[in-house]
C-alpha cells in the first residue's frame, strides 16, 4: 500500500509511456527527490553528479546514510521504500545538519524577555485562532524556561512571524502544498529568529489540515536556537507528526533538555520541571490546583513522579508530562484512607508509605501491600506522638525523617531502626524551614517544603533556604 502510494504520487508528476520507461523514470524521479532532499537539509553538495548508479558514489551514499541514521532509519545507504516513504513526508524546511550547526557558537538570546509579532495571517484560520495558537506554541517553551514573550503589532520583534507562498525574500522559497511546512531562523538580529509558515498549507487547529500549534511550537523552537533532535518522540524531529490526541501533547524530556541547556529552568520552579499547560477543571467542591490558597496534606515522589494529596484527591504529576492528573485516592487505592498526613517513598523498596493517623499504609504501584496498615509506633516514634505531620526519605543517605509539630525524627533505612538523639528541632537543623511543615518531598536533590501556600526549596548539603515558591508552582499556576 506505501509503496503503491509511492508510485501513484511519482506517477501523477510523470507517468507516460510504457510500464517499462515509466519505471525508470520513477526511479529516476526519486532518486532526483533524494537527491534534493540531501541537497536541501543534509548539506550535500549540488554539483555532486549521477546517484546510487554509480559505484564510486561515495559522498551520495555517505549521506544518505546519515539522513537514514539521523531520521531513525534502517541505514542501508541504498534509497529503498522506506526512506523514499520519508522523503514524501511534510517536514520543517530547516535542514537537519549543515548551515545551523556550521554557526560559530551555539546561538541564543542573551535577554529573557523575547518580542513577536504576528507580520500577516493564513486565511484558513479566524486570526484570533492564529493568535491564540502562536501564544499557545509559545507557552511550551515559556513553561520550561525563563523566557517571557510579549507580542507587539508593530515594529521589528525579536520573532517576525509571516506566512507567506514560494519566494517570499529569504532566498529559502517555500515549495507549494506538502512537503515544506514552514522554517524558522535561530536567535539573532535581522531575519533571524524569525519563523516562517508556508500558506500553501492547508492550516488548522486540528489535525484535518496541517496542525499549526504542532508547526508553530516546533519551529519557535528552531527561533530560540534548538536544532533538529534524531529523537522521533521530540517535538523538534524535522518530520511533521499529526498527534491525534492534542490533548496529550508534551515536550519530550530531549526538548526540555535542549531547551534548558541554553536558558536554564524557570525560576519559579525546580531544575528541570516540566510545568504544565493545562489542569484538569475541577469538579464543583475538589480542590482546584490554582487556588493561591492550596496547601496540601503530603506530598511523595513515586517511581520519578510527584503525588500530591489533597482532601480525597490528589494530583499526579510525571516531569515529562505537561498536565498534571487529577485522580481519587480511591480510585488508584480503593483501601487508602483520604485527608491523609504523610507521605514517602523509600527507592531502594520501590515502596511508597502513606501515613494517616497512628498508621501507615505501604503501596507499590497501584497495590496497597498486604500486612497494613501499621502502627507508626512500631518505627520507634514514642506513643505521644499521634501523628506525623511531613515525612521525607533521602535516598542518598538512606535516612527517612519524620517531621512532627516542631521537631523531627530521624529513621535509618538500613538498620530498620530509628535513630538515637532524636528528636530535634527542626528550626535547628533546617534553618528557615518551620516551625511546621505540612509536606515534604526530595527532586533534583532538594528538598521542598511546604506550609500553607508557602513553598521553600532547601538545599540539604548548603542547609539553607535556596527559593521561596508557591505552594502550587508544580502545578498549572
Ligand atoms: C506576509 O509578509 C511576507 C513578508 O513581508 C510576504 O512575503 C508575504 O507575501 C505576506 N503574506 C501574506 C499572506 O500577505
Ligand atoms: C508557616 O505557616 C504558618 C501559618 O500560615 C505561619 O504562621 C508560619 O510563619 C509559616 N512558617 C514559615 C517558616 O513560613
Ligand atoms: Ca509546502
Ligand atoms: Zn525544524
Ligand atoms: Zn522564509
Amino acid at each position: 500500500m506505501r509503496t503503491l502510494l509511492i508510485q501513484l504520487l511519482l506517477c501523477a508528476a510523470v507517468c507516460s509511456g510504457s510500464p517499462r520507461d515509466r519505471a525508470a523514470r520513477d526511479k529516476d524521479n526519486s532518486m532526483e527527490l533524494v537527491q534534493q532532499y540531501l541537497e536541501n537539509y543534509y548539506n550535500l553538495e549540488k554539483d555532486v553528479k549521477q546517484f546510487v548508479r554509480r559505484k564510486d558514489s561515495g559522498p551520495v551514499v555517505k549521506k544518505l546514510q546519515e539522513m537514514q541514521r539521523f531520521l531513525g532509519l534502517k541505514v542501508t545507504g541504498k534509497l529503498d521504500s522506506d526512506t523514499l516513504e520519508v522523503v514524501l513526508k511534510p517536514r520543517c524546511g530547516v535542514p537537519d545538519v549543515g548551515h545551523f550547526s556550521t554557526f560559530p557558537g551555539t546561538p541564543k538570546w542573551r535577554k529573557t524577555h523575547l518580542t513577536y509579532r504576528i507580520v500577516n495571517y493564513t486565511l484558513d484560520l479566524p486570526r484570533d485562532a492564529v493568535d491564540s495558537t502562536i501564544k499557545k506554541a509559545l507557552k511550551v517553551w515559556e513553561d520550561v524556561t525563563p523566557l517571557k514573550f510579549s507580542r507587539i503589532s508593530e515594529g521589528e520583534a525579536d520573532i517576525m512571524i509571516t506566512f507567506a507562498v514560494r519566494d517570499h525574500g529569504d532566498f529559502n522559497p517555500f515549495d507549494g502544498p506538502g512537503k515544506v511546512l514552514a522554517h524558522a531562523y535561530p536567535p539573532g538580529p535581522g531575519i533571524y529568529g524569525d519563523a516562517h509558515f508556508d500558506d500553501d498549507e492547508q492550516w488548522t487547529k486540528d489535525v484535518s489540515g496541517t496542525n499549526l500549534f504542532l508547526v508553530a511550537a516546533h519551529e519557535l523552537g528552531h527561533s530560540l536556537g534548538l536544532f533538529h533532535s534524531t529523537n522521533s518522540e521530540a517535538l523538534m524531529y524535522p518530520i511533521y507528526n499529526a498527534l491525534t490526541d492534542l490533548a496529550r501533547f508534551r515536550l519530550s524530556q530531549d526538548d526540555v533538555n535542549g531547551i534548558q541547556s541554553l536558558y536554564g529552568p524557570p525560576p519559579s520552579s525546580p531544575k528541570d520541571t516540566v510545568m504544565p499547560t493545562e489542569s484538569v477543571p475541577p469538579e464543583p467542591g475538589t480542590p482546584a490546583a490554582c487556588d493561591p490558597t492550596l496547601s496540601f496534606d503530603a506530598i511523595s515522589t513515586l517511581r520519578g513522579e510527584v503525588l500530591f494529596f489533597k482532601d480525597r484527591h490528589f494530583w499526579r504529576k510525571s516531569l515529562r508530562i505537561l498536565e498534571p492528573e487529577f485522580h481519587l485516592i480511591s480510585s488508584f487505592w480503593p483501601s487508602l484512607p483520604s485527608y491523609v498526613d504523610a507521605a514517602y517513598e523509600v527507592i531502594s523498596k520501590d515502596t511508597v508509605f502513606i501515613l494517616k493517623g497512628s498508621q501507615f499504609w505501604a503501596i507499590r504501584g497501584n497495590e496497597v501491600q498486604a500486612g497494613y496498615p501499621r502502627g507508626i509506633h512500631t518505627l520507634g516514634l514514642p506513643p505521644t506522638v499521634r501523628k506525623i505531620d511531613a515525612a521525607i526519605s533521602d535516598k542518598e543517605k538512606k535516612k527517612t525523617y519524620f517531621f512532627v509539630k516542631d521537631e523531627y525524627w530521624r529513621f535509618d533505612e538500613r538498620r530498620q531502626s530509628m535513630e538515637p538523639g532524636f528528636p530535634r528541632q527542626i528550626e535547628e537543623d533546617f534553618p528557615g524551614v518551620g516551625p511546621h511543615v505540612d509536606a515534604v518531598f526530595e527532586a533534583f536533590g532538594f528538598f521542598y517544603f511546604f506550609n500553607g501556600s508557602l513553598q521553600l526549596e532547601f538545599d540539604p548539603n548548603a542547609k539553607k533556604v535556596t527559593h521561596v515558591l508557591k505552594s502550587n508552582s508544580w502545578l498549572n499556576c
